[in-house]
């Protein structure tokens, strides 16, 4: 007689608005808070996994919102997950994939919380259902984007006499070009050899103004460029990797395996920002990897700011790839006010600890979400 399988019995979708420390300025939003759209897969041995998904200034960065995810998850995808067998979330994820167009962020969310029940199972960390970890911690970069130079200055040098961050990422694209090369310029003048200084633009500039700022930010010190232009130039993208005296990151650029290939195949980029929702969730992050490894192109493990599920989840994930030559940026747990976990993420020696327990290996504080989440009951239900 063959074992009674293993279902899904249904899925729960939780937006938990959570305010961050400081206003968060990018070229195509300032943020003030953060929603967090959880996700919980419960299955019939009575495993919950978890997972999460967020977007940027709400649909400021790309075409998902947090309001969208939860929608589509709550109308498409858990209907068709309820009665699938929990021990095959590839088989799952294909037929979501399958019937379900976009959405990408939804997707990673809910294969996330399926990978988390399935490691959870088997009594795992979720890292080895992905070919098992290389390093226990993961090098964390800090943003600074206040928006102010003097304050991200006085901000980097906290992070450094804390030894919580000795990599800085500048937000940059909002104000006219030359005023950014200042602000930057300064930044990397104050801290000198003790941090290193890159920066995202997020799309904010023409080609030409690329061409021009890029080569002041090298003078200046700065080591990595991220998605100086918008994704509707690619051959720009591949014209200023070949020209820049610094290596160019592409980020809204990529989005899965397709775009890797074609960035890698063009060598439109030196290094790839993988993020797992960017990339329609953790196989789709993990294929990235695997083509920009094969293909000469560096790695960095990118954020969307999400909060604790999200970047244990990413981290998971990144601890299993080979090289990691440009570190992470998973600090998006720390740019928020309150933790919904019940202990909170290891940060110690400018690095982010991998935990050893089963699955994610976290446990959320249902005290904090309770307070925190957007409604007053408990979500929707399948
Ligand atoms: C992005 O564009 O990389 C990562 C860090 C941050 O402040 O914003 C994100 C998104
Ligand atoms: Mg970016």
């Amino acid at each position: 007689m063959s074992a009674t399988p293993l279902k899904i019995d249904a899925v729960e979708t939780i937006l938990v608005d959570v305010p961050t420390i400081r206003p968060h300025k990018l070229s195509v939003a300032t943020m003030h808070c953060q929603t967090l759209v959880l996700v919980g897969v419960q299955c019939s041995d009575g495993i919950t996994g978890w997972g999460e998904a967020t977007t940027i200034g709400g649909l400021a960065y790309g075409e998902e919102s947090p309001e969208s995810i939860k929608t589509n998850i709550d109308t498409y995808f858990a209907p068709t997950l309820k009665g699938m067998d929990a021990t095959r979330p590839g088989a799952a994820m294909k037929r979501l994939r399958t019937l379900f167009q976009g959405n990408r962020f939804a997707k990673c969310a809910l294969e996330t919380a399926l990978y988390d029940a399935q490691a959870q199972r088997a009594g795992v960390p979720l890292s080895e259902l992905f070919g098992g970890r290389v390093r226990d911690a993961v090098e964390v970069a800090w943003t600074l984007a206040s928006g102010d130079t003097q304050r991200d200055i006085d901000e980097a040098q906290t992070m450094l006499d804390k030894k919580r961050h000795r990599i800085f990422k500048l937000k940059i694209g909002a104000r006219a070009v030359a005023d950014d090369v200042a602000h930057v310029a300064a930044i990397k003048s104050a801290l000198g050899g003790r941090a290193e200084v890159r920066v995202d633009v997020n799309q904010a500039w023409s080609e030409a103004e690329a061409v021009w700022a890029i080569g002041r930010l090298a003078d200046a010190g700065v080591d990595l460029v991220e998605q100086p232009i918008g994704t509707g130039n690619p051959r720009g993208l591949k014209r200023l990797t070949a020209l820049a005296r610094v290596p160019v990151m592409a980020d809204e650029s990529l989005h899965g395996p397709v775009d890797a290939f074609a960035l890698a195949s063009t060598k439109s980029a030196d290094v790839f920002a993988v993020k797992i929702a960017q990339s329609g969730g953790l196989k789709g992050a993990a294929d990235v990897a695997a083509i920009a490894l094969a293909s000469g192109i560096d790695l960095y493990g990118g954020t969307m700011l999400e909060g604790a599920v999200g970047t244990i989840a990413s981290a998971q994930l990144f601890s299993t790839f080979c090289e990691l030559k440009w570190g992470t940026e998973l600090f998006g747990p720390l740019l928020l006010t309150e933790e919904i976990l019940a202990e909170p993420l290891r940060y110690e020696n400018f690095s982010l600890a991998l935990p050893d327990g089963p699955g994610l290996g976290i446990r959320l504080d249902w005290e904090r979400i309770g307070r925190l989440r957007r409604d007053a009951t408990r979500g929707a239900s399948v």
